[in-house]
């Protein structure tokens, strides 16, 4: 049977707003690659949220390894994301029991919960952790991500740990919309999968990265969403690093769509 597009997938009644939100702009802007901006200063942030953000649908973050990270950056990112119509995930990895993560998503010196439209969580807490940060979340209208599954070689995320997440996932799906994973790991079409250890050519980082290719993560896994760190910051012309990314997605979501109607 076909497969829905994101488009349709965005209009499924019950689907989380930032699910829906996400999709549509993806169809919009014809591109399923989230940028991972790794840097570690606030300038080279905001400049690659202003010349790439044309070309991706969420912007992803690590705010704690900025080394100059100030509440004019968050504000800054959050007008580049209007501007260019992109959301901001942190990738936080949330980890701890419901009322320390409560804390550490509203304050501290990030205050992550006023700028970021997704976060996200390991589920090894137990259901606490999600119901925490949805403390926080759910009222701003933000939404989250678990991560069902690593890129990185030896991850102890087993096969019942997976469906353990998926679970927890469909038990707070007022809150968590989608996965971080190397494959479709759910068959909710509301659920969003997005998957980094993404490079042109397969292969690893020497530190227990490992790489697949765009076609493989959204043709053969079934994910929606390629995550991009160094296979575009590291690249010397960033711009067309990006475009080459978000065009190599993009056919991939096609070709799967055309083969499966
Ligand atoms: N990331 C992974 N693998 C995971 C989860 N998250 O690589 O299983 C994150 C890393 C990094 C980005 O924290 O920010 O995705 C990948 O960057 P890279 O493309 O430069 O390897």
């Amino acid at each position: 049977c076909a497969e829905p597009s994101y488009g349709e997938r965005a209009g499924r009644p019950g689907i989380h707003p930032v699910a829906s939100r996400l999709l549509r702009l993806m169809e919009q802007k014809t591109t399923n690659l989230c940028v991972s901006a790794d840097v570690i200063h606030a300038e080279e942030l905001l400049e690659i949220a202003e010349t790439l953000g044309p070309l991706m649908c969420v912007l992803k973050t690590h705010v704690d390894i900025l080394q100059d990270f100030s509440p004019e950056v968050s504000g800054r990112l959050k007008e580049l994301a209007e501007k260019h119509n992109f959301l901001i995930f942190e990738d936080r990895k949330f980890a701890d029991i419901g009322n320390t993560v409560k804390h550490q998503y509203e304050g501290g010196l990030y205050q992550i919960s006023s700028w970021a439209h997704i976060v996200n969580a390991h589920a090894v807490p137990g259901p606490g952790v999600v119901e925490g940060l949805q403390a926080v979340g759910q009222p701003l209208g933000r939404g989250c991500l678990l991560i069902g599954q690593m890129s990185s070689r030896g991850s102890l995320a087993s096969t019942e740990y997976t469906q353990a997440v998926v679970k927890m996932a469909d038990d707070h799906s007022d809150f968590v919309f989608g996965f971080i994973s190397g494959s479709k790991i759910s068959s909710n079409a509301g659920h969003i999968h997005m998957t980094p250890g993404v490079q042109m050519q397969r292969g690893g980082d020497g530190l227990g990265q490992q790489y697949s290719t765009p076609g493989e993560v959204i043709g053969t896994k079934g994910s929606d969403i390629i995550i991009v760190g160094r296979g575009i910051i590291g690249s010397a012309d960033r711009l067309k690093a990006a475009e080459e990314y978000r065009r190599a997605g993009w056919e991939a979501y096609l070709n799967r769509l055309s083969a499966l109607s």
